[in-house]
């Protein structure tokens, strides 16, 4: 496609322009993951870079390399007035509580502008939820983008972290996550491409970032970059060609979170000699099983009276 049409197409999208209008959604949501130092701050400024016209770059997103993450803030960057970009915190190595966090931020439970913090007790994360409550965002499109550098060999550890968050990208939004190689020159893309292929990725598309050190727009570059929110359209299109319901796509969103968060702390407990397990845990376990149960009651009375309008 000419590059011209596929910044307007970018430009020009509206979320009610299908068969089915926008049933209910309201905003597109480009959400990025991925381990720290990869390039998902710098994939927001090439995309909004690529979208703007002429050469003068600017950093909207801070990025920099650095020992521990730079990203600590969950902060949105819009694209257009229906799009929006979000720079998720990166992890360097992801333990239970960072992999519960990821799916909470992707399930749009951490509100945006807030510093994501690694919770060590999965209560704490429970309540961050709760709190959600008080404004709950039924409107946002959720889109996965897991950004990789293909400067680095994925481990046999991250292949399987890797697999099981595309996984479950699939049950919380219904989209498999489009995959962005960066650092493109810097190794061999076409083997980490095939990599993430034989993982169940269905987009893989490898750039290189505009940075602040090397921002010379070529087509090629500003091709690959465009073709990454183009193929995210796409997968919103295909999704609303299908009757859709916000409110109980984020009750089901919630209801996964809830559930991973209860199966890893009773695995947890399992593991642990029955005399460390203090009176004060049990009760917490407690009150996630009943949380549980009010989503599913939830969601059931929800179910009948769909069934009764019906
Ligand atoms: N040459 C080149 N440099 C890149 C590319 N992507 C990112 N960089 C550089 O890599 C460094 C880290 O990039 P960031 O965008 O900050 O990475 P991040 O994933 O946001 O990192 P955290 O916020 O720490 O999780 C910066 O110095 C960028 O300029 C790329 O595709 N090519
Ligand atoms: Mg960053």
């Amino acid at each position: 496609m000419d590059i011209r049409q596929l910044r307007e197409n970018i430009r020009n999208f509206r979320l009610d322009d299908g068969d089915l209008g926008s049933q209910g959604y309201t905003r597109v949501l480009l959400q990025l993951f991925g381990y720290t130092g990869h390039g998902k701050s710098s994939f927001i400024n090439s995309c909004m870079y690529v979208l703007e016209e002429g050469e003068n770059f600017k950093e909207h997103a801070e990025a920099r390399e650095t020992d521990y993450g730079l990203t600590m803030v969950r902060n949105a960057y819009p694209l257009t007035d229906v799009i929006t970009m979000v720079d998720n915190r990166g992890c360097s190595k992801m333990n239970d509580f960072e992999r519960a966090e990821v799916y909470a931020q992707l399930g749009n439970f951490i509100p945006i502008g807030e510093r994501v913090e690694w919770k060590d007790k999965f209560s704490d994360l429970m309540k961050a939820i709760e709190n959600t409550e008080l404004e709950p965002n039924f409107s946002d499109f959720i889109v996965p983008i897991f950004v990789y550098s293909v400067r680095h060999q994925i481990s046999a550890g991250e292949k399987e972290d890797v697999k099981t968050f595309m996984e479950n990208c699939v049950k919380m939004t219904g989209i498999v996550p489009i995959i962005v190689l960066t650092f493109k020159t810097k190794g061999d893309y076409l083997e980490i491409e095939k990599r993430f292929r034989l993982m169940g990725a269905e987009t893989v598309i490898a750039i290189e970032n505009y940075t602040p050190e090397s921002h010379i727009k070529t087509l090629g570059r500003t091709t690959d970059i465009l073709m990454v929110i183009d193929s995210a359209l796409r997968n919103v299109r295909f999704r609303l060609e299908q009757p859709r319901n916000p409110k109980r796509e984020r009750i089901e969103r919630k209801k996964f979170m809830y559930n991973y968060i209860y199966q890893i702390e009773l695995h947890r407990e399992r593991e642990k000699p029955e005399r460390e397990k203090p009176e004060r845990e049990k009760h917490e376990r407690e009150r996630m099983r009943v949380q549980l149960q009010q989503i599913q009651h939830l969601q059931e009375s929800q179910r009948r009276s769909d069934c009764a309008i019906l």
